[in-house]
């Protein structure tokens, strides 16, 4: 499979599977305002309508900009702000029907049109006119001082008039964040896999935006179930599309091992055959990998490969009994009980796989991060454990990449650079703080705030409930910068949301626990602190809803969010396979090896 610009449609990854639901006009819910400006179109989104919310946002009152079957796309020239060109005109083509070509600025001869320009240093988040905080009166500026952390080279400035939308930004990133705003601002059925009619409607003014944190991101856990390569290409696009730029792959677990390892062949011959409850299982060849890795990178996200240790190694260990404490290969696990398994710490065999799994993984990985685990190693006493996780923090800086673990390596010594990931749900921990004060980053996802497995409500038919039970608000209404006492804002590098997958076993299943808490997360890791507002955020939620039913995408139905206007989408049922309107769960896995009709 060729990494294309597309988005992974249902069709495309299920090509047997029932047609997608039918397409309906974005109804807006009755408590939007009305909108006496736009009078060519009652499906054209506000500007304010971005999700997650812009720094800062300038509408013009009765200025809209028409695409029309001759509007053509400039981009400056090179090869990436062209590459952002054609993923945009992939996404806009086959809704609009239009040809959209793609050329280089300054070559075309037809005035108007979209350009994306790459620009100087001086451009993108400051914009033109304008800086951030200085927005004149009855603008909707949402920004104030930028605080730390805000990166603003992933920035962009939009400006819409009657002739032409032009992105500016410093950078391709800040370009396709531009993108991703821009088709937010189309009408819903601009995610439409089928041709429709126009018009195609944008409304005009300005946006300057720039993301508050460095590192916004999800995980997926493809360990307690596998997910084949299309299904984790389609999860990608689902964090593009909110501008998270971040795939944190939890590849090892109990339950299976799930990337090719030249040195140790056991680990996927032996150690990826099933899953929790006895599914087959599978594993990602390295091409495979590459695979998910390209893709991630055209849409400007990092992958973080995570290898689990020293606990979670029941998979490893079935593969190289000489890997365990008493060196006997246990059986293979298919149950959801965690911090029973854990490798021999004092054995330099281990070492030895540890720096070799390691190594291979690094050279698949282009970003700077690996993430080795660390959570509930209960097989293990803290002095053992925090001799292990120094040894094997060296191992990951010797290949050249910075540590991310779960909490619980705190205890270890620092290492340059290394990133903690808070997975609790009490906002102290001494530990931790410390281990921050020694120069350690924190990524957020408190178990009670951000994991995508817990159930929303005691009735949701999937997911866990140990964290507590998290709706949309519990998701949106909290502060990643000011959430872990003792740790100062400039200390967090972001936000991340894990699905673990315990219950979750279809892209289905994914979709209903991800939609539509990811893109609370997201707005937390991107808009400032100013621009967020539980009122206003579930009302910009509710038109994203429509925008998910028509592409197929299954979400919860919060009885939080006023979805009116959104076809209803059947919700899982409990245990049993997944009932969606787009009949994910019938449909055979399309690539990789493992986990047919289950995936
Ligand atoms: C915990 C545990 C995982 C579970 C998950 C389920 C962490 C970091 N370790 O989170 O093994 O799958 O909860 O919610």
């Amino acid at each position: 499979m060729t990494v294309g610009h597309f988005e992974r449609t249902f069709h495309e990854i299920c090509p047997e599977s029932p047609a997608a639901p039918p397409e309906r006009s974005a109804v807006r819910p009755a408590t939007f305002p009305s909108r006496s400006t736009l009078a060519t179109s009652p499906d054209t989104p506000r500007l304010t309508d971005v999700l997650p919310a812009p720094a800062r946002v300038e509408p013009a009152a009765g200025v809209e900009f028409v695409l029309t079957p001759g509007t053509t796309i400039r981009t400056t020239p090179g090869p990436e702000a062209g590459a952002v060109g054609r993923y945009l005109a992939d996404l806009l083509r086959r809704p609009t029907g239009y040809p959209l070509p793609v050329v280089t600025a300054g070559q075309s001869d037809v005035p108007g049109g979209i350009s994306l320009l790459l620009t100087g240093d001086e451009a993108a988040t400051t914009g033109a006119p304008g800086r951030p905080g200085t927005a004149a009166a009855g603008t909707a500026s949402r920004t104030g001082t930028a605080p730390a952390g805000a990166d603003s080279a992933e920035g962009y400035h939009l400006e819409t008039t009657a002739t032409a939308v032009v992105v500016r930004a410093r950078t391709a990133a800040g370009l396709f964040y531009g993108v991703q705003t821009l088709r937010q601002l189309l009408p819903a059925k601009i995610e439409s896999a089928r041709r429709q009619s126009g018009p195609w409607v944008i409304p005009g003014g300005t946006i300057s935006d720039h993301p508050r944190f460095g590192y916004r991101g999800a995980m997926l856990d493809v360990a307690r179930h596998f997910f084949a390569v299309p299904h984790v290409l389609r999860f990608i696009d689902h964090l593009a599309r909110y501008k998270l730029n971040h795939l944190h792959l939890h590849l090892t677990d109990d339950q299976g091992w799930r990337i090719a390892v030249d040195s140790w062949p056991r680990l996927t011959s032996v150690g990826a055959a099933t899953e929790v409850d006895g599914g087959p299982g599978g594993h990602y060849t390295k091409e495979q990998y590459a695979e998910i890795v390209a893709y991630a990178a055209a849409r400007h996200v990092t992958v973080v490969p995570e290898i689990d240790l020293p606990g979670h190694t029941n998979a490893a260990l079935t593969a190289y009994g000489e890997l365990a404490p008493d060196r006997v290969a246990p059986p293979e696990y298919i149950g959801t009980d965690v911090g029973f398994s854990t490798v021999a710490v004092d054995s330099e065999r281990t070492y030895r796989f540890v720096d070799d799994v390691l190594g291979e993984v690094a050279a698949l990985t282009p970003g700077r991060y690996l993430h080795i685990g660390g959570d509930e190693a209960f097989a293990l006493d803290t002095a053992d454990y925090a001799r292990f996780m120094n040894r094997v923090q060296r191992i990951v800086t010797g290949h050249g990449k910075r540590v991310l673990g779960w909490h619980q390596i705190a205890v270890a010594e620092h290492s340059a650079g290394r990133v903690l990931q808070y997975w609790g749900t009490t906002e102290e921990d001494q530990t931790v703080a410390a281990a921050v004060r020694a120069g350690a980053k924190l990524l957020l996802s408190p178990g009670n705030r951000s994991y995508l497995d817990m159930k929303y409500s005691a009735a949701t038919p999937l997911g866990k409930d140990w964290a507590g039970l998290v709706e949309v608000r519990d998701a949106y209404d909290w502060d990643p910068g000011s959430y872990l006492a003792g740790v100062p804002a400039e200390a967090v590098l972001g936000v991340e949301a894990p699905l673990w997958t315990e219950t979750v076993r279809t892209i289905g299943d994914v979709e209903f626990m991800t939609f539509p808490r990811l893109p609370a997360i997201a707005e937390l890791g991107w808009s400032p602190v100013q621009a967020r507002d539980w009122a206003d955020f579930r009302l910009r939620l509710a038109g994203q809803g429509v925008r998910w039913s028509t592409a197929g995408i299954t979400f919860h139905r919060s009885p939080e969010v006023p979805w009116a206007g959104v076809p209803v989408v059947p919700e899982p049922r409990p245990g049993g396979s997944s009932s969606t309107a787009t009949g994910a769960d019938t449909a055979p896995a399309s690539s990789g090896p493992g986990n047919p009709g289950g995936v």
